[in-house]
């Protein structure tokens, strides 16, 4: 009672939003980010859906995927994860310039001023989701439930939409603060000021912080700056990375004794490792361009599989499905198009840069093919069978 008393003797209670003044949580900072950002998110969309689909393929699309150029997939690969990579230090700012948005008051004005705000929402989540499970498959860390393709493929297409829906509704203000010339709302100052310079020279150092010290791990003439990012193109034996051993995938020497190479089809037949070397050898330049971003070329020798397929009585463009060694694991099985399979640089290849391919490599036999994911690129393969 007495607390009530005093309370209501005293200035009306209100609740009093911050306040939020100056250049940098302006519109114009908002709209000189948000184009930055905006920009990345659809490299990174455009390359994503892309990946997707070479490395998933609808039937209709599987047999009509091109083996060039051969630098295909690690050039859109590597643009997925290094324009992500930069998205982050970009959503941070913009994130940081408009937060003073949070306090509007009152809360909701109007059916339309709530839709608004549900939208931004769910572009904040899928942002921060999308960038979140990305990065941390680059380190190859899954700390959550549920698997990770499908569901980053998903709220990619969430957060696209929510991102059309966004720049839908604030393109007048877009509009108005697109260029420093453009008029715009009276309040506009004319000229930029040193704060929003310095404030966007930053965000612009940190992007370029993060994409210097990262996009070696697959523009390798930059590797020398690779100091953040998960793999290295020269850490790993025979010159090139390993994603993952053969101890991880349970192939220890035993697993190898009495190997042979199993060729299903209209003539079926198996060869033994001496066999397979005696026949006629071709070499390649290819590079492994792995889904989580680092890529390597490398020396691959070995015989073609349209060498192999043409043996066993295929007709040419047969699709084929190839068969790792390793008992489990979600790249033991491999299917592979026409475009790829009648292709002279696709090898079932037995050495690399010159030497016998090590275990981890994928000793005795590994596929290389040109202008495809590295989780294709089957490792200790026992049989390839005609579909
Ligand atoms: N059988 C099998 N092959 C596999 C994998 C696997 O897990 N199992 N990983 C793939 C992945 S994700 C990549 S990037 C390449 C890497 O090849 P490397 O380890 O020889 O560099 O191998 C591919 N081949
Ligand atoms: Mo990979």
């Amino acid at each position: 009672m007495e607390d009530m008393r005093i309370r209501r003797a005293g200035p009306p209670l209100t609740l009093r939003p911050p306040r939020f003044a100056g250049r940098l949580h302006d519109p114009r900072t908002a709209t000189a980010i948000g184009r930055w950002l905006g920009a990345a998110i659809a490299l990174c969309f455009v390359t994503g859906v892309l990946s997707h689909y070479v490395q998933r393929p609808p039937d209709w699309l599987a047999g009509a995927l091109p083996g060039r150029p051969v630098w295909g997939y690690r050039v859109t690969q590597g643009l997925h994860v290094a324009s992500g990579i930069a998205a982050i230090p970009l959503l941070l700012a913009k994130l940081w310039a408009v937060y003073p948005r949070l306090f509007v008051w009152p809360a909701l004005r109007s059916v339309r001023h709530a839709l608004e705000r549900i939208s931004v929402a769910v572009l904040v989540a899928a942002s921060v989701f999308q960038l979140g499970t990305g990065l941390l498959n680059t380190a190859q860390w899954y700390p959550w439930p549920f698997s990770f393709i499908p569901v980053h493929f998903a709220v990619a297409w969430l957060l696209l939409g929510a991102l059309v829906l966004h720049i839908a509704v604030k393109y007048p203000e877009i509009k108005a603060h697109w260029s420093r010339r453009s008029p715009g709302t009276l309040e506009l100052p004319a000229e930029e000021g040193p704060d929003r310079r310095s404030l966007l020279a930053g965000v612009a150092a940190a992007v370029g912080a993060v994409t210097l010290t990262t996009v070696g791990q697959s523009l390798t003439p930059l590797r020398w700056f690779d100091l953040l990012a998960p793999r290295h193109p020269d850490h790993g034996e025979q010159g090139l990375p390993v994603n993952r051993t053969a101890a991880a995938a349970g192939v220890g020497p035993t697993a190898l004794d009495g190997w042979r190479l199993t060729v299903t089809g209209p003539r079926s037949y198996s060869l033994t490792l001496d066999q397979l070397a005696a026949l006629p050898q071709h070499t390649v330049t290819l590079p492994i361009a792995c889904v989580e971003g680092w890529s390597k070329s490398a020396r691959w020798t070995g015989v073609r599989v349209r060498d192999l397929l043409e043996r066993a009585g295929a007709p040419p463009g047969a699709a084929l499905r190839v068969v790792s060694l390793e008992r489990r694991g979600a790249y033991r099985v491999m299917e592979m198009g026409g475009g790829y399979t009648d292709d002279p640089l696709t090898l079932l290849a037995l050495r690399l840069n010159g030497e016998v391919l090590s275990l981890d490599h994928g000793y005795p036999a590994r596929v290389i093919a040109p202008n495809r994911p590295g989780v294709w690129q089957t490792k200790w393969v026992s049989g390839m069978e005609v579909v």
